[in-house]
Order: structure tokens, then C-alpha cells, then sequence
């Protein structure tokens, strides 16, 4: 059990180009204006200097050549220096964290995408994160075949092109998807389910819903309660 704070450390989750970062966007605003609990908005990989250098290898597909569990303790690696240096203090501080993506990655897209054995990485989560677990984890659902879409649709604006993961064929992000939709089933009371699929105004009231649903004094101005705790 975490010690008592006024603030939350919020996930989100899903497959590429679900719209987490423009949803992390919008509950950052809403939260801001409706509870006085200061929020920091940060991502995985990444979130501080050397977990940020960590991904630059990550993305570029540079440690692709070592497998999946060179990636998976990189990624480890970072989130270790992300938690210590950010994420727990921004938490003792009882600021609200609203992270992209987070431990459940690893699990789906090392783990159940990349062919990891489940028991190594849950045994890698637990020496990495700890007792620093999300008390809320939206999981952006969407047809992967709509978010590779969304993703090339922006990176054609932008330029750029597919990352080491975007590059990787559809049967993969298929799996990342039910990867993610049996954490979500195995882990209801952590985990809700957003249709990622319908436009960002209504995808922003779904969340805006859960965490009334989940944490009502982040959006309510209710009295926190054990929730936070
Ligand atoms: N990874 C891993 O393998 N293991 C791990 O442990 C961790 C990560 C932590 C990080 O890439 C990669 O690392 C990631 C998994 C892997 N795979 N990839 N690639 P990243 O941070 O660069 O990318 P991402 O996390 O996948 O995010 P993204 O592709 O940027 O997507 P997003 O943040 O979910 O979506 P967005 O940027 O908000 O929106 C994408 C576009 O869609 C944009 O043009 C929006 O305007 C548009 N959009 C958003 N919402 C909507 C709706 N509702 N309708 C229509 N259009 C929309």
C-alpha cells in the first residue's frame, strides 16, 4: 500500500496512434481546472534525461537486433530512472501523474507481441516498479488497422516515418490489441476500457466519466477518500 496522497498516478494505454497523448492533453487541462492538485504530464519511454536517451535507441530499432528481452530490460531501465527521478517524487509531492504508457506496454508489446514468457517479465515488473503501481489505467481501444492509419496520417504531415514498433505488420498489433483487452479483463478494479474509435470530444466525456466513476475527486471537488490512498 502507497502512503496517503492527494494526488493519482493515471496510465494510459493502447496501440499506436489511439489518441493517448491528445487525450493525456485534454485531462491535463480538465483537471486542472476543476481541483486545485497539481498534474504533470510525462510519457514511456521516457520522461527524464536518461530514460529520454534510452528511447531515442528504443525507436530508432537499434536494439531490435538483440530481441525482445534486450528491449524489455531497456525499457526497464528507463522506467527505473523515470520512477526515481520523477514519477515518485512528483507522486510524494501529491501532484497527479498522467503518464503515456507504463509497465502494461511491456507486458503487451514484449510480452504477448514479442513472445516474452509472462512470468519473466511479471517478475521484471515487480523488481522495476514496485509498490508503484497505477491507481487508474485507461486503455484506448481501437482497431489497429484505424490507429497504424492515424499514426501514418501524421507522420506523412510531420515527414517522418514508421518507428521500430509502427513498422511492425498488422498480425502484431492485432495481438498488442487483445494483449491489452485481457490486461484490462484481468485487472477490472486498475483497468477501464475506452473506445478509442469514436471522435476526441467523445472520447475525452469517457474519461472524463471513468474518473468520476474511479477517482470523483480529481474532476469533483469531492473530498478525496481511500482511493488516493
Ligand atoms: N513500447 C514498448 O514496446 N514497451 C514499453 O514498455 C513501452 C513502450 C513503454 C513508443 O512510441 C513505442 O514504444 C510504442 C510502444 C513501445 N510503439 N510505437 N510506435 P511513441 O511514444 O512514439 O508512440 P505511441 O505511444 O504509440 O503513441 P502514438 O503513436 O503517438 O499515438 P497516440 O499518442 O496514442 O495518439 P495521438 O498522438 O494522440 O494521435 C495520433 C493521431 O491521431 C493524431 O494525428 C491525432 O490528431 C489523431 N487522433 C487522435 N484521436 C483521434 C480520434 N478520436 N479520432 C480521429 N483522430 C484522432
Amino acid at each position: 500500500m502507497q502512503a496517503r496522497r492527494s494526488g493519482a498516478f493515471i496510465t494510459f494505454e493502447g496501440g499506436e496512434g489511439a489518441g493517448k497523448s491528445t487525450q493525456i492533453g485534454r485531462l491535463a487541462v480538465r483537471l486542472r481546472g476543476a481541483s486545485s492538485i497539481p498534474v504533470v504530464t510525462t510519457r514511456e519511454p521516457g520522461g527524464s534525461a536518461k530514460a529520454e536517451a534510452i528511447r531515442e535507441a528504443l525507436l530508432a530499432g537499434t536494439v531490435k537486433r538483440h530481441g525482445p528481452f534486450a528491449e524489455a530490460l531497456l525499457f526497464s531501465a528507463a522506467r527505473i530512472d523515470h520512477l526515481d527521478t520523477m514519477i515518485r517524487p512528483a507522486l510524494a509531492r501529491g501532484e497527479t501523474v498522467l503518464c503515456d504508457r507504463f509497465a502494461d506496454s511491456t507486458r503487451a508489446y514484449q510480452g504477448a507481441a514479442g513472445g516474452l514468457d509472462p512470468a519473466l517479465l511479471s517478475a521484471l515488473e515487480r523488481v522495476v516498479i514496485g509498490n508503484t503501481r497505477p491507481d487508474l489505467t485507461l486503455i484506448l481501444d481501437l482497431d489497429p488497422a484505424i490507429g497504424l492509419g492515424r499514426a501514418k496520417a501524421r507522420a506523412g504531415e510531420g515527414g517522418g516515418g514508421a518507428d521500430r514498433f509502427e513498422a511492425e505488420a498488422l498480425g502484431f498489433h492485432t495481438r498488442l490489441r487483445e494483449a491489452f483487452l485481457a490486461i484490462a479483463a484481468s485487472e477490472p478494479e486498475r483497468c477501464v476500457v475506452i473506445d478509442a474509435g469514436l471522435s476526441v470530444d467523445a472520447v475525452e466525456e469517457a474519461i472524463a466519466a471513468a474518473i468520476i466513476a474511479r477517482l470523483p475527486h480529481h474532476l469533483t471537488g469531492a473530498e478525496a477518500t481511500d482511493d488516493a490512498a
